[in-house]
């Protein structure tokens, strides 16, 4: 009888040689150690064998069953080896390939745009302030000359969120904050995103952005501001670039103007950008009114301010001759890869 385990165990050793993959491994380790396996079933036998003989049957049983389960784990742990072999080789990279291009990103026509008009208007002596976009009907209308009932605030224009607050149409409340915060003279910038109740189309858009600037300070004068703006033209459209005034109305300057530049694609000449007019429309500006310095607590008598107000995408658009508004806001990576 003590002869089985040593039997089972040849038997079974003779079958691990002939093993071809780790799941012929799998069936033979269910076959002799698993439940119904044959070394287990051995153990089973003991109760039939007499007493005296029972330690040292066990014992034969174990000591084969050991043998046989070190046997086939050495196997497995082989076949697990040569695995992990084929899979490094299949995995191997080929360093030799080419390197794949890195795609980087590309500042957005806006953002190029702002960045040159802030450094600028920094180099000349300018803060650039930031100001609530969700703002009170006060501080975008009526600080800045626009009562109730003027015809610049038509409500169709303005997203109301309640009577009283709204999504700000110009940066203006910025500069309002700025006046009634801040120690004279000031002299920022207020760039931001406003919002008009427009329907989208190639030269409108519900949301843009605005450039507004505001200096206030004893003996500023329209010369302050001509100046001023001639060389911002100068230094955004290029040295040759000349600039004219035409006299206009906004309700919080008093003189107004618009400024065009010599178009800087024919230098004056006449093309389709300027629409054969050798100008172009740039921004919009004036002496600060009286009653709006009036409003902040400032008094017109002994201080003087002169404003302006740029979009944004327009100046992209013509800086980088895009004809359709609607490009600066799709982000279509072939637009944006070509700034
Ligand atoms: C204060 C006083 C005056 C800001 C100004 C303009 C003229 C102007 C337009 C340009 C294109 C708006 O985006 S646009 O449609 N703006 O023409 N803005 S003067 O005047 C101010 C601002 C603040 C306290």
């Amino acid at each position: 009888m003590n002869k089985k385990p040593q039997e089972i165990m040849a038997k079974a050793l003779e079958e691990l040689k002939n093993i071809k993959g780790s799941v012929d491994l799998n069936d033979l380790k269910v076959k002799y150690l698993g439940k119904k396996g044959e070394f287990t079933s051995l153990l089973k036998m003991m109760k039939d064998i007499p007493q005296e003989e029972r330690p040292a049957f066990g014992q034969a049983v174990n000591e084969a069953r050991k043998k046989f389960e070190d046997e086939l784990n050495d196997i497995l742990e082989q076949f697990a080896k040569k695995d992990r072999e084929k899979k490094l080789y299949e995995d191997e990279i080929d360093i030799t390939l080419p390197a794949r291009k890195i795609k980087y990103g590309h500042k957005h026509p806006n953002t190029i745009a702002l960045e040159e008009t802030e450094d600028i208007f920094i180099g000349m002596g300018y803060e650039v302030m930031d100001g609530p976009e969700i703002e009170y009907d006060y501080y975008n209308f009526e600080a800045l000359n626009i009562p109730d009932g003027h015809p610049a605030k038509d409500e169709q224009d303005t997203f109301y969120i309640t009577k009283n607050l709204l999504l700000r149409t110009q940066t203006s409340g910025t500069q309002i904050h700025a006046m009634e915060e801040r120690p004279l003279p000031i002299k920022m910038i207020a760039p931001g995103r406003v919002f008009r109740a427009d329907e989208v189309d190639a030269t409108h858009s519900p949301c843009f952005h605005q450039i507004e600037g505001l200096v206030v300070d004893k003996n500023i004068t329209f010369a302050d501001l001509k100046g001023t703006l001639a060389e911002f033209a100068r230094r955004m459209f290029g040295e040759e670039t000349k600039v004219k005034f035409r006299p206009h109305h906004f309700p919080f300057t008093e003189p107004s103007a618009e400024m065009d530049v010599t178009c800087f694609k024919c230098k004056g000449a006449g093309c389709s950008m300027c629409k054969h007019e050798g100008w172009i429309e740039i921004l919009g500006c004036g002496m600060v009114h009286p009653h709006v310095l009036e409003m902040s607590n400032i008094d017109p008598n002994e201080y003087t301010g002169f404003a302006f107000g740029v979009g944004l995408e327009r100046i992209a658009l013509l800086k980088y001759e895009i004809d359709d508004l609607r490009l600066l806001y799709e982000n279509d990576v072939r637009f944006l890869e070509q700034f």
